[in-house]
């Protein structure tokens, strides 16, 4: 059965005005040897575009939503898994992402819900034989249900620790089972409210004690996806212990867990930490732990996660010169973790939304490729920095200098000639691209 009414969706090319095409992403354009959606690997996520109603703290559902017609939560939960796969094979999409709670309703037991998760796991592995559709990540929701309340793996309550670590092992068979790329931890509730009741040191340790539990498991039961962890600074909680790449990164360093863990950097929670995407993106590249992303965009205005599908050029160019920098993502991909508006109700916003998202995406691919191929910034910044590579300055870098013989070097100069910055003409230099770009 059609849950959507709508054609597969193809490219187009830029000149079309037709809102069910494709103007700059063509998924088979080859550059590099790879095509164009080899290099993005998108991704519907599961819970904003299967599960959103639309309610907010104000309101109830708004989503009109074809497959809503069966009340049966086991009928509600199959129908929605085809449903995605319809979605994504009309959309062009090759991955999807889901929590365990997304795809099947909870039972009284642990036993009972991983019994319905079953069921639904076995419905997607029959997609999966005969789709072209793959899955990105696989991650539990320790948040959603109210025993989550004090967090999960950092909870007060030690049978929530337990309950939670029987949660991860059971969606790590999952994630083998279907084969996922990569494996995500977001660490919903794991954060504290006021440090009066909070054990700091103590809810870290455990959070590591987690992990090293759900890295021995995986190697046990032979899942070979990456293992990923998204930061976030806050919400649910006031602080998050993830706060953002470089604390994850510390924190992931400390615990010996830097072999095993990648980083999922989301767009949204990035500005949340006060950050630009480009900044987690680049802080994570640079340490080698750039893993994946949630293509999402916050609101500048507001202070909370959107999660709205991205649309900004700008930002997706810089973020996609991280990612070809990276060598792109490997298992990695461009996951939409990104709702529509409350008000963007009907089907057609959810194809629309994410065909908004991928050409967005690509067309920022294919300006940072540009930039990156005309070394528009690169030769810049080898200017800026010229001077450690002769003289004192490469003294510096080479390590044969000291504070001795800098004194010694610098004690007498009377002024000390700086160079500008430049970040208008940059700034301008990069509106060109676009702006060429677009004609
Ligand atoms: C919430 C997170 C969440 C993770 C998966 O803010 O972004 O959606 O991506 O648990
Ligand atoms: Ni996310
Ligand atoms: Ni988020």
């Amino acid at each position: 059965m059609d849950f959507f009414k709508f054609a597969r969706i193809r490219y187009e090319g830029p000149e079309s005005m037709n809102p069910f095409a494709f103007k700059y992403y063509d998924p088979d354009e080859r550059i590099e040897g790879k095509t164009l959606s080899e290099w993005l690997r998108f991704a519907v996520a599961f819970w904003h575009t299967l599960n959103y109603d639309g309610s907010d703290p104000f309101g109830v559902g708004t989503m009109v939503r074809p497959w809503s017609r069966t009340s049966h939560p086991m009928d509600l939960a199959l129908a929605k898994v085809d449903a995605l796969f319809e979605l994504c094979e009309k959309l062009n999409v090759e991955y999807f992402c889901f929590h365990d709670r997304d795809v099947a309703p909870e039972g009284a037991t642990l036993r009972e819900t991983n019994k319905n998760l079953d069921i639904v796991v076995r419905h997607i592995k029959d997609h999966l034989k005969t789709s072209s559709v793959k899955v990105l990540w696989v991650t539990a929701n320790m948040f959603s249900n109210p025993r989550y309340v004090h967090g999960a793996a950092t909870s007060p309550n030690s049978e929530v620790f337990a309950y939670a670590a029987a949660q991860v092992k059971k969606a790590l068979e999952i994630a083998k089972e279907v084969e996922a790329q990569n494996y995500v931890f977001w660490g919903g509730r794991e954060g504290y409210e006021t440090l009066l009741n909070t054990d700091m040191q103590f809810e870290l340790e455990n959070m590591a004690r987690f992990l090293h539990m759900a890295v021995d498991y995986a190697k046990e039961i032979g899942f070979n996806g990456q293992l990923l962890v998204e930061p976030k600074a806050k919400e649910p909680t006031k602080h998050q212990y993830d706060f953002d790449a470089a604390n994850t990164i510390a924190f992931l360093q400390k615990y010996e867990l830097t072999d095993y863990f990648k980083l999922n950097i989301e767009a949204n929670h990035a500005t949340l930490a006060g950050h630009t995407f480009q900044h987690e993106l680049r802080y994570a590249r640079i340490n080698g732990m750039l893993g994946s992303i949630d293509a999402n965009q916050g609101d500048p205005l507001l202070g909370w996660d959107v999660d709205r599908f991205p649309t900004n050029i700008y930002e997706a160019t810089l973020a996609m010169y991280e990612v070809i920098k990276n060598g792109g993502l490997s298992k990695g991909g461009l996951n939409f973790d990104a709702k529509v508006r409350r008000g963007s109700f009907m089907p057609e916003d959810l194809f629309i939304s994410h065909i908004a998202g991928m050409d967005t995406f690509a067309a920022g691919w294919k300006l940072a490729y540009k930039i990156i191929q005309d070394k528009a910034l690169d030769e810049a910044i080898a200017h800026r920095y010229s001077s450690y590579t002769e003289g004192i300055g490469k003294g510096i870098v080479s390590g044969s200098e000291n504070f001795k013989t800098l004194e010694e070097y610098i004690i007498d100069r009377k002024e000390l000639a700086n160079v500008s910055g430049e970040q208008e003409r940059l700034e301008a230099l990069i509106n060109q691209y676009i702006l060429n770009y677009a004609s």
